[in-house]
């Protein structure tokens, strides 16, 4: 099967419908900046291989590393479930294709294991967060860390529901232990995935391996573009792609929002329109200084970068301003530990 050519062989239990392989890119012949041109501002999904250089994380991250080091803490699973890590842990080993165990999704590392920041250097440098990492963003918006979040399944466990991300983020999930199933779908199709009511960006669909076409007869139009994440690869999620992941081996990986020029524009709809809750007045004033903040930044982004590889290492006030790289952005985890430390 080509990279973008339809899987003949799609499984059974998928209904019918087009399924499609996910580009693949390796890290060594894709610069940072001919991804941010062919990927994130052409709104195109794509898998980085070997993405994650070798940092102590994807030498000790194991389901097991989590449990010997952090076993008596408290940690939030989902929304709706806390437990201890060991008996987290415990239950991920556990977890067989028939009988799934719990998935954690909503662990932030940066307010909840800021100690585990250094682990993660050096970063992954196509899950720079761009302008969330700009100090011109106002704080209550600011994220360093791109929204850090720690994942791990064990096998046949997954991400509760298919969905795209909030604020217009494109995401980027990085695999470090472990193997995981990716799906995606384009924006194009959210009316064949049946967007939820209340949470639009949430599909109404339980599970697409198993799909009722008698309640949700338009899924078979969908396309779903498909891979398998190996420990290293990252997956480059865009904004309003509707995705999810299912866990082939007990796996740990982490996931990092994305803001830039290219889905700026949506989030400053999302984050004014009228389901805010602000009084009309102050929603046009966030609009124009978002408005504003947005061109400030384009300029930045743009002007020339002077000493970014000079021998000091120093990098020019255009560039600490508006950071398109971890290289710019400085001593990037020190740094996000500190601002979780102040907030
Ligand atoms: O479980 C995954 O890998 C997907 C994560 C994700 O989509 C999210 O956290 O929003």
């Amino acid at each position: 099967m080509g990279a973008t050519g339809i899987d003949a062989q799609a499984r059974p239990e998928v209904r019918a419908q087009r399924r499609v392989a996910l580009e693949r890119r390796t890290a060594a012949d894709l610069p940072y900046p001919d991804f941010v041109r062919d990927y994130i501002a052409r709104n195109r999904p794509v898998v980085v291989e070997n993405a994650l250089p070798a940092c102590p994380a994807r030498q000790q991250w194991t389901p097991e590393y989590f449990r010997e080091r952090f076993g008596a803490k408290r940690i939030q699973v989902s929304p709706s479930e806390q437990m201890t890590f060991a008996d987290f842990i415990d239950a991920v080993l556990a977890s067989r294709e028939d009988a799934p165990g719990p998935y954690m999704y909503r662990l932030f590392i940066g307010p909840h294991m800021p100690e585990l920041l250094p682990e993660l250097e050096p970063l992954n440098p196509y899950a720079f967060p761009r302008r969330l990492a700009s100090p011109l963003m106002p704080r209550q918006w600011r994220r360093p860390d791109g929204y850090l979040k720690l994942l791990i399944g064990g096998v046949g466990g997954r991400f509760p529901f298919l969905h795209y991300d909030l604020e217009n983020a494109h995401a980027t999930i990085t695999e470090i232990h472990g193997d995981k199933e990716f799906i995606l779908y384009p924006p194009a199709d959210a009316a064949f995935l049946y967007p939820r009511p209340d949470m639009p960006n949430q599909s109404a669909i339980p599970d697409v391996r198993q799909v009722d076409l008698a309640r949700f007869p338009l899924y078979e139009r969908a396309t779903q573009y498909h891979t398998v994440l190996h420990p290293g690869d990252m997956v480059f999620v865009p904004s309003r792609w509707w995705h999810g992941a299912r866990t082939l081996s007990p796996s740990v990986s982490i996931c990092q929002n994305v803001l830039d020029g290219s889905n700026w524009g949506g989030y400053v709809d999302e984050l004014c329109s009228r389901k805010s809750g602000l009084p009309e007045a102050k929603r046009h004033a966030k609009r124009a200084y978002l408005t504003a903040l947005g061109g400030v930044l384009s300029v930045l982004e743009r002007w020339p970068r002077r000493a970014a590889a000079s021998a000091t290492g120093s990098v020019g006030r255009a560039a600490r301003l508006a950071p398109v790289s971890y290289a710019e952005a400085g001593d990037s985890t020190t740094w996000a530990v500190a601002d979780w430390k102040a907030r």
